[in-house]
């Protein structure tokens, strides 16, 4: 079937069904509630919706550990729910994206059950086992979660290889009659009508951890173009890998236009520039601007015409942009405008994360408010190796991953309109200034500016062909590029910081060019940017 590439004009909008919206009152999402807002969705003007999971899960990992791949887990509904979700999505010309965990599965699948029950099981070959003594693992590797990435069973007298939790045993795609059972569980999604597919992790499935490999294995790209062979590339989809450990080469097979892979792959390369070199990212430091700029302008560079780039500043592991690299106090709206600006403008398929409409924030809370394994995991974990508490939790404000998953935000009634219960996780404190009645209600929102920059990208083709060129690479302040096709022409210009700057048009452009869109109503003088000013100009 020809691809019809649909989404190289597309907006994809992220939802952590868990802290979307509840309609049963027990305080968890769940798609009924999901249902009940896709009217919200189709006013904002997004085209797909990347669903995190919700299939069958003991939730070790909220969801990213499942234990039955053709099931919904109850605490999010049921098939039918789910049927009715892409029906009533389709129906709003709304695609659903599942989010597919192919790395691992959760410990209690069948699958693993069956497994660790013995070496002659016909399922133990699923999984990555090494004979073994206890207390002596194969080797040093570390889980991500933190602890050993091997885990003994006395039953066996065998490790078996976890890159996650212990929950999260790993899946052996050397073996073919597991990635047989993974394409007839995707063609059986497919038949379900949904859009496309996110693959969680995806460059880790080619493991090979006794040379201490896990991004990039060998048989890496083997596995993906015989996986989009026999299911995705039945279909008109849209497919993104999750590659932390992609660069813009890898990225060039992974988003090949020949659509042998994927279409398009989340790298992570401008999102690791405020953490120490060599360290994690719970070691601070402050955003490296000019990298920042360095780094985009390769990755637009780089994939033009050679392959497609993914455009996100948040997801469900990520602290809000705004409090990360905007200024969530004294410019909230004006800081999420011009960063909504800055990504948008560029080339490639913008990702929206729930709430980011809305320019929510993150919330600094005491570690009992917490819930991911993640964080609860280093918390304790730094504590043991002697860090000062209020260090981890600094951290934890800065990086933690519940900074995305505290509740939508939807008015300023009791838990925020998300709830008639008591929500998993605490809402934001901050819910009656910032929500989703509020932001519709006001023309000049965070809101209203992201429903116009998704209309423009429907409007103008530069938007999605347009070549980029870096300008000014070395101003410490200004983000400023173009983007050209034939007979059109964009100027994208950002104030990335809070204080007043000197600023001239470059050269061509007068000022007097059609302003597609700017986050202050009034134009200044052109001879100066305000505060995180942000303006995209045209001309045809
Ligand atoms: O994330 C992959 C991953 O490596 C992140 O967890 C990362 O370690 C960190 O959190 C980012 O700072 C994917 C999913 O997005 C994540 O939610 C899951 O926890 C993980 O895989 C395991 O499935
Ligand atoms: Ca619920």
């Amino acid at each position: 079937m020809q691809e019809s590439k649909w989404w190289k004009n597309a907006v994809v909008y992220q939802i952590y069904p868990r802290s979307f919206k509840d309609s049963n009152g027990d305080g968890i999402g769940d798609l009924q509630g999901i249902i009940r807002k896709l009217d919200y969705l189709k006013e904002l003007g997004i085209d797909a919706i990347w669903l995190s999971p919700v299939c069958r899960s003991p939730q070790d990992d909220n969801g990213y550990d499942i234990s039955d791949y053709r099931d919904i887990d109850s605490m999010f509904g049921s098939l039918k729910d789910m049927e009715e979700l892409i029906k009533e999505a389709g129906e709003r010309n709304i695609r659903i994206i599942m989010d597919l965990v192919l790395n691992h599965s959760s410990d209690e699948h069948l699958w693993f059950r069956e497994a660790r029950k013995s070496k002659e099981n016909p399922y133990h070959d699923y999984y990555v086992w090494r004979d073994g003594t206890e207390g002596l693992p194969p080797n040093d590797m570390r889980a991500c979660f933190g602890g050993s990435a091997w885990e003994w069973v006395p039953e066996l007298s065998q490790y078996y290889f976890h890159q996650f939790s212990v929950k999260q045993p790993d899946l052996n795609w050397e073996n073919p009659k597991l990635r047989q059972e993974i394409y007839d569980m995707i063609l059986w999604w497919m038949e379900k009508g949904v859009g496309g597919f996110r693959l969680d992790v995806i460059d880790q499935i080619a493991k090979e951890p006794d040379l201490k490999i896990t991004n990039n294995g060998p048989r890496l790209h083997e596995y993906i173009r015989e996986l989009s062979k026999e299911t995705f590339r039945k279909g008109d989809l849209i497919t993104v890998g999750e590659a932390w450990g992609a660069n813009t080469e890898l990225a060039k097979l992974y988003s090949n236009p020949d659509g042998s892979e994927f279409s398009m792959v989340f790298q992570f390369e401008h999102i690791n520039l405020d953490q120490q070199p060599d360290k994690e990212k719970w070691d601070l430091a402050p955003l490296d601007f000019l990298k920042l700029k360095q780094v985009f302008a390769k990755w637009q560079r780089e994939l033009y015409r050679t392959g497609w780039n993914s455009l996100f500043w948040n997801n469900h592991d990520l602290p809000r942009i705004v409090s990360r690299w905007g200024n969530d106090k004294d410019y909230r709206e004006k800081s999420a405008k011009m960063l909504a600006t800055l990504l948008h403008g560029m080339q490639g398929t913008p990702y929206i994360y729930q709430g980011e409409e809305l320019g929510m924030t993150n919330a600094e809370f005491g570690i009992e408010d917490y819930r991911d394994i993640e964080t609860l995991n280093v918390y304790h974990e730094r504590l043991d190796k002697g860090y000062q508490k209020e260090d981890i939790l600094n951290s934890i404000h800065a990086k933690g991953r519940d900074n995305a998953r505290t509740p939508m935000q939807w008015d300023d009634s009791p838990n925020a309109g998300f709830s008639e219960g008591t929500p998993w996780i605490r809402v934001n404190g901050n819910y009656r200034e910032i929500n989703a009645k509020q932001e519709m209600a006001d023309k000049g929102s965070v809101f209203h500016y992201y429903k116009k920059l998704i209309g423009l990208r429907k409007t103008y083709e530069v938007f999605a062909d347009g070549k980029f060129e870096l300008l000014l690479e070395e101003a410490k302040d200004i983000f400023a590029y173009t983007r050209t096709s034939e007979g059109e022409k964009l100027l994208i210009i950002c104030n990335f910081h809070e204080k007043e700057i000197p600023f001239l048009l470059p050269e061509g452009w007068s000022g007097k060019e059609e302003i597609l869109i700017a986050n202050y109503n009034e134009i200044a003088e052109t001879e100066k940017l305000r505060p995180y000013e942000a303006r995209i100009y045209r001309k045809a």
